[in-house]
């Protein structure tokens, strides 16, 4: 007899205090890396003839960014993006998502092409390949030329849909020996929304609903049209998806009538943006509800809207619970105990992790994708530079833990998820929030430019090493 049977205790069983990557291992194969974006990070704002985007402009009113700060220099990543490689590569990361600044491309938003634009992603992406990391490019995070905007007023324009359709097949045509998967956009609702709805990112406006509603519009439109204008550009072979941070409706308790209405919810709350790309139609309680502020389409743009997509990309943050309710619309309402419920540094960072195993349950079991990438998870943290260089993340650490542990449950009931990209690389310019916030696993100190493994880059690496959560 052992002595925990003696003590009346259970016996100690074989797996109990086994390390985690025995447990939760990922599939073979499966891609770490990390994401960022080229207004946050490149700096080099006057640059290699880059036009001005709407974010140089918002950036520079007084007001409207955190003290003042702008993307001007960020974190110089125009000039050090061969350190920044090394970055990645010192985690051990097979993979990278970076984004393409549109003005550098075409600085007017259309017309002619700039060089030295293409030249510089071009040269980043040789120096991804030439160390093993394979580059995921996302066309638009938000930093749309601003000649667009004054032209056509930006998004609020059909014209703005088209651009893109060619900006996107162009780079496409320039990449795509070299790049295989391409995002569209990413994140209508934080563009769209926070950008011409609430006002708090650029152009900073407040649009009335009919006008939102077609903003929406021509925004997956826009996401259309380059879905077709990178497959018949790019090379054939070359994969196009979207990088969505969807509404995840989490059903609050486990079991039916919940997990339904989780269903329903996430397709409602969804409806204008990836609902529309994934079943080609609006939602017809959306209509209603929207009314004579309706977005106005064609059947064609329809069409175009949900061309077929190789892959969905998941940004996951937060989780939006929700609970059945037959008399509500959809069937369910979200719900949220408004002020002890636990965030990140960010005020809107939610603690969540069942979100990370809903975004992929969702897209497998409502839309049927057959292939996800998380393309953003990651969290904000007041990070402190210890005086001999280091920084003990432990918040952050334990928030990508516990997600990470969730995504390994949807991994291992077979939802197709093919990979993951932590936000963010380093830290860099947070938007409305500046630099305030910090979202990197490496820490800059944005007056030297010099950058600083955290505590959470050294579990990162052991992440991808043991391809497990540890
Ligand atoms: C994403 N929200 O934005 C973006 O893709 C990144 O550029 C950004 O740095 C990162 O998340 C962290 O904020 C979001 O209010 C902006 O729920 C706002 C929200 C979520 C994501």
């Amino acid at each position: 007899m052992g002595a925990s049977a003696a003590l009346g205790l259970p016996e100690i069983s074989s797996a109990q205090g086994r390390p985690n990557e025995q447990f939760y291992r990922f599939p073979e194969g499966f891609k770490w890396g990390c994401a960022t974006a080229s207004y946050q990070i490149e700096g080099g704002a006057n640059e290699g003839g880059r036009g001005k985007s709407i974010w140089d402009t918002f950036s520079h009113i007084p007001g409207k960014v955190y003290h003042n700060q702008t993307g001007d220099v960020a974190d110089d990543d125009y000039h050090r993006y061969k350190e920044d490689v090394q970055l990645l590569k010192s985690l051990g990361a097979t993979v990278y998502r970076f984004s393409v600044a549109w003005p550098r491309i075409f600085p007017e938003g259309t017309g002619k092409p700039n060089p030295a634009g293409i030249d510089f992603y071009s040269r980043v992406v040789d120096e991804l390949l030439a160390n093993g990391i394979e580059p995921f490019c996302t066309l638009f995070h938000w930093d749309l030329p601003q000649a667009l905007q004054d032209r056509f007023g930006g998004w609020e324009s059909r014209e703005t849909a088209k651009a893109f359709g060619e900006y996107a097949g162009y780079v496409a045509s320039k990449l795509s020996d070299r790049v295989h998967h391409f995002f569209t956009t990413n994140e209508f609702s934080s563009f769209i929304d926070i950008g011409y709805k609430d006002g708090r990112f650029a152009p900073g406006l407040q649009l009335p609903p009919a006008k939102l509603n077609q903003a929406r519009h021509n925004a997956v439109l826009a996401h259309g049209l380059a879905v077709r204008a990178i497959r018949a550009q790019g090379k054939p072979g070359t994969r196009v998806g979207l990088a969505e941070n969807f509404v995840i409706a989490v059903p609050v308790i486990e079991v039916e009538p919940h997990l339904k209405a989780s269903r329903e919810a996430t397709r409602l709350m969804n409806a204008p943006y990836l609902t529309v790309i994934m079943e080609g139609k609006y939602p017809e309680l959306y209509l209603r509800q929207q009314g004579a502020n309706a977005p106005k389409f064609t059947a064609e743009d329809l069409a175009i809207i949900s061309s077929p997509l190789d892959f969905v990309g998941a940004n996951v943050y937060t989780p939006a619970y929700v609970r059945a309710d037959d008399k509500a619309p959809g069937g369910f309402v979200r719900i949220k105990n408004p002020s002890s419920y636990p965030h990140m540094a960010s005020p809107w960072l939610d603690i969540g992790p069942e979100a990370l195993y809903w975004a992929p349950r969702h897209l497998g079991q409502i839309w049927n994708v057959k292939e996800i990438y998380i393309t953003e998870n990651g969290c904000s943290s007041a990070d402190v530079l210890t005086p001999d260089g280091h920084v003990y993340d432990t918040d952050r650490i334990m928030f990508l833990r516990n997600y990470l542990t969730k995504l390994n449950r949807a991994t291992s009931e077979g939802f197709p998820v093919r990979g993951y990209f932590l936000w963010s690389l380093m830290d860099n310019f947070e938007w409305a929030d500046g630099y305030s916030l910090r979202f990197g696993i490496y820490y800059v100190d944005f007056e030297t430019q010099k950058r600083y493994p955290k505590m959470s880059a050294a579990f990162y690496r052991e992440v991808i090493r043991h391809n497990a959560v540890v």
